[in-house]
């Protein structure tokens, strides 16, 4: 799997589609896969819920989309893909409509319901996202413009089938490095909270891609950013981030976790989802996330630990890969952190570190395998974080297996994937050079199956 699409939640359900090669663990030949959950926490596997037409609009590939509830009929958006995938124009929209529980989607007869603008020089067209505000409905599409950079494109809509073209929302022109432009802006999301909004795109560059949060305010049919970051220091492995807003209000995100090395290969498998986040704004427009209450029901095995003065490593008592930690950390000024997938004599060990001098939060995966053949990216990645004075550490981290996902004081997130060697690569610890670690709660995972 790779892109998180359609998420929505239908009468009670949550809905999950994603972007799905049949065929194996490789890129290609995109339908839509489908799964549904009850609680946001178990998930159900569903039939393939999109499959490329011979000879439609979206022969080559039925790519990121959105679905909305278009007065009780549920509706999809979706790039289809002309032939083949490597020419602007071949980039369209297609619309499909739902059977009420959301298994069977007929395609409409009027496909490509948008076909990209002539008068720009674009390299790209695709990932639609729709909304309504009262009568209107919205479909903002991602895009690049060649030799300048991504851009978001507007348009607007009253029957969902005729979009009038209302111009950029926004481009990343390369001359303004604030930006952040890449050469194109994949998976578009436009949030409200309140009279502020968010702009969500994947910047795509060779060589590297990473989500982007950007704050900002609208004005007229411009956005007009104020605080530009990334949304995850674990750049590629939270990617084409997409969120719904359910029935008691709460703002859900989901990112693609893609793979490092070649595991996939032996796996049969390649891709997973995030874990949901639930998103806020502070009032500085410094977007907050921080995962469901719903996830503490996969709680199991619990261990406390409390008032350790952490001098090196210590070792926490705790095994596993499937785990959840809560650890509260006063730092001094070195760096300190929590340590998963550790080898009994510390050869291999992934680190969770904060370190105050440099002001940054990341994963440390120089150690992270002694399998140095397989492709696998043995590396730090890390983002700008700072404590406040007087303020404490929160360190929220969920383990699954080769899935990391860490939350730093529901404000700073990093996502990464490790794939130690050993068998016995388990332990935890905490490490430090005079920090308090005042308190970690550790737990055993269950399965979302
Ligand atoms: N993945 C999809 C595209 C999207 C990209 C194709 C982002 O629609 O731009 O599988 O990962």
């Amino acid at each position: 799997m790779n892109d998180p699409n359609g998420v929505i939640q239908w009468r009670g359900r949550y809905h999950l589609f994603y972007q799905h090669n049949p065929h194996g663990p490789i890129w290609g030949d995109i339908h839509w896969g489908h799964a549904v959950s009850e609680d946001l926490v178990h998930w159900q596997d569903l039939p393939v819920a999109l499959t490329p037409t011979r000879g439609g609009p979206d022969e080559g590939g039925c790519w990121s989309g959105c679905a909305v509830d278009n007065g009780g009929v549920p509706t999809i958006f979706y790039t289809g893909i002309r032939g083949t995938y490597d020419l602007a124009q071949s980039q369209v929209t297609c619309m499909a409509v739902g059977s009420d529980d959301l298994v069977s989607w007929e395609k409409h007869p009027a496909n490509p319901v948008l076909t990209p603008p002539k008068d720009l020089d674009l390299i790209g067209f695709r990932d639609p996202s729709v909304w309504r505000d009262r009568e209107t409905w919205y479909q903002i599409v991602g895009s690049g413009v060649r030799d300048v950079g991504g851009v978001v494109l507007l348009y607007r809509s009253h029957d969902l089938l005729e979009w009038e073209y209302l111009g950029p929302l926004i481009t990343g022109d390369k001359r303004d490095p604030s930006l952040w432009t890449g050469s194109i802006w994949e998976c578009p999301q436009l949030l409200a909270f309140g009279d502020k909004h968010v702009l969500l795109f994947g910047v795509w560059e060779d060589g590297t891609h990473y989500t982007v949060a950007m704050t900002g305010r609208l004005s007229g049919h411009r956005f007009v950013p104020e605080h530009t970051r990334k949304l995850d220091a674990g750049d590629r492995h939270f990617y084409a981030a997409q969120t719904l807003t359910d029935e008691t209000g709460r703002r859900l995100m989901w990112g693609w976790v893609q793979e490092d090395g070649n595991a996939r290969h032996e796996a049969g498998w390649a891709g997973t989802m995030s874990l949901p986040r639930e998103l806020s704004l502070a009032p500085d427009g410094t977007l907050r996330m921080r995962p469901p209450e719903e996830l503490t029901s996969l709680r199991a095995a619990h261990t406390r630990r409390s008032g350790l003065i952490l001098e090196g490593t210590h070792d926490l008592g705790a095994r596993g890969v499937q785990l959840e930690l809560s650890a509260h950390l006063v730092p001094n000024g070195s760096a300190c952190g929590l340590g998963v997938l550790r080898s009994p004599n510390g050869a291999e060990e992934t680190r969770i570190f904060y370190d105050p001098a440099r002001h940054k939060l990341g994963v440390d995966r120089r150690r992270s395998s002694l399998d140095t053949g397989s492709g696998l990216s043995l590396d730090v990645q890390e983002g700008d974080f700072e404590l406040q004075a007087g303020e404490t550490l929160q360190l929220h981290v969920f383990l699954d297996h080769s899935v990391l996902e860490v939350f730093a004081n529901d404000c700073f997130c990093v996502t990464s994937r490790v794939y130690p060697k050993g068998q016995d690569s388990t332990g935890v610890c905490a490490f430090g050079n005079g920090a308090e670690l005042e308190t970690v709660d550790i737990w055993t995972m269950g399965s979302i199956w």
